[in-house]
């Protein structure tokens, strides 16, 4: 659904629609400075430069990057907390971190400054929706360490919009309130967002007639282009996706606009290459690879080339928007999510995809790996039955999962065993959804 009427607004005109020549510069410039910043701030750069015989004064153009070293995941667990800081931690005015499954969690510090850039970056992505002061805007990222909630918070003061701090969970009264205060933006991860659809509906509140929202901003997760269309249609909205991670700020990292062909990276605070995820080799525009960020203002703690995992395309020419940022393509799964099963590569988004376009289902599904002793792997999909198949009974139901098998089977070329459940059985998310349960021992 898109609802592009007018001239799109754009929050920082100046910054946002930059002749490239002269962002490039801004760039260079401010790359200088913060390899200069961690090289005499921080040991742990000093000593990936000095290793690599290269001077903060070695980085002449934007082409001198590949010089630079990569950052890991791994790097920040080795200096965690505050091993990678350029400021004392007096300094810091706040500290979000990610959850992570495992181990300690990534932290994300701020300095006043940080915070200040950081609502200039999420006002930007609410004006790109076509969001203003007289908005009223539901909150339905958890709020607390994870960034999605104050994040949202930050950025919709500082356009001046009503903001509603719902945090997730008590999907019904979220509803209620929503109706009840007029919001007319929403902001949650979009698996949240099928549960706020489910639970009106449950409710019987008639959508279109009984809620006003009509920007939804959608993130935190992968979503295919079919969960947009279901969120979409059921939540009678325009959707916008919006990407980040706690290492470069959290939300507000790159943006989608009206014409709804990339999200712009704001690429006067973060520097952005594709490198091929095993050699580490430049990716050429239009391939696919992983993302590679440089924070280019940060001040608590700006990372060289972090390597973020997210598979994405860039195109850099200029949109029909007016902003010359590059885009990015919709983050297409992350380099450590691609499953190999049987010896074939599968990625989630590709089994999500076949999932949403089918007839008779939710979009409620589980992904389950599983290695029987001295057997190969095995793929189970689990997917919810909407109420109307359900009640027509198991002929219908296995008749499903039967064309379910056959449409994965020739997307993936490989065999999965389809299950449709009853309606209901499959938990549901309040923020980040888990949707693969991998058994095999792969250790
Ligand atoms: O998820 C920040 C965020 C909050 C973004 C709210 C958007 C909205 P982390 O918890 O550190 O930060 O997780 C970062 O989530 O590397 C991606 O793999 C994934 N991710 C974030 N946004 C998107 C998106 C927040 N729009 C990790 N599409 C990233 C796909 C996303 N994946």
């Amino acid at each position: 659904m898109t609802m592009l009427k007018q001239t799109p607004l754009i929050w920082n005109r100046k910054a946002e629609t930059m002749p490239r020549e002269q962002l490039e510069q801004l760039q260079l410039q401010r790359l200088q400075q913060t390899v200069e910043l961690v090289y005499t701030r921080v040991p742990f750069y000093k000593r990936c430069l000095d290793e690599r015989h290269v001077k903060p004064s070695d980085v002449k153009s934007l082409c001198d990057l590949g010089k630079l070293p990569l950052t890991t995941k791994q790097d920040l667990r080795d200096n965690y907390p505050f091993g990678l800081l350029t400021v004392p931690v007096e300094k810091l005015v706040r500290i979000h971190a990610s959850s992570g499954t495992t181990g300690k969690p990534t932290v994300g510090p701020y300095t006043a400054k940080d915070l200040d850039t950081w609502a200039e970056l999420m006002a930007r992505m609410y004006t790109a929706g076509g969001v203003t002061h007289n908005d009223i805007v539901h909150n339905a990222f958890g709020h607390g360490l994870f960034t999605g909630g104050l994040g949202f918070h930050l950025g919709g003061e500082r356009i001046g919009a009503t903001m509603v701090p719902a945090s997730s969970g008590l999907s019904k009264r979220q509803i209620m309130l929503m109706e009840d205060f007029g919001a007319t933006v929403l902001g949650c991860t979009p698996s949240y967002a099928l549960v706020l659809a489910e639970t009106a509906s449950e409710m019987g509140v008639d959508i279109p007639k009984r809620l006003r929202v009509r920007v939804g901003f959608f993130g935190a997760e992968p979503w295919t282009d079919e969960m947009r269309a279901e969120i979409e249609a059921k939540l009678n909205l325009e959707s916008f996706d919006n990407y980040g991670l706690t290492e470069m700020c959290g939300p507000g990292v790159s943006v989608e606009c009206p014409y709804h062909a990339g999200l712009h990276i704001a690429e006067d605070h973060f520097l952005a290459e594709l490198v091929d995820p095993d050699s580490r080799e430049p990716v050429q525009e239009g391939q696919v690879g992983e993302l590679v960020l440089t924070a280019l203002t940060r001040e608590a703690m700006p990372l060289l080339r972090y390597r973020t995992r997210d598979r994405v395309i860039l195109n850099r020419e200029k949109c029909d928007c007016g902003r010359t940022m590059a885009r990015m393509s919709k983050v297409k799964g992350r380099t450590d999510d691609m499953l190999i099963i049987r010896g074939v590569n599968v990625f989630p988004s590709s089994i999500e995809s076949v999932v949403l376009t089918a007839d008779g289902v939710e979009p409620h599904y589980l992904i389950l790996i599983d290695r029987p002793k001295d057997k190969l792997d095995s793929l189970e999909v689990w997917v919810e039955a909407s109420p109307g198949l359900w009640q027509r009974g198991e002929y219908w139901v296995k008749q499903t999962e039967q064309m379910l098998c056959k449409d994965l089977n020739d997307t993936l070329g490989l065999t999965a065993n389809v299950r449709v459940t009853e309606p209901h059985s499959i938990q549901r998310s309040e923020g980040k959804a888990k949707r693969i349960i991998d058994r095999r021992d792969l250790g």
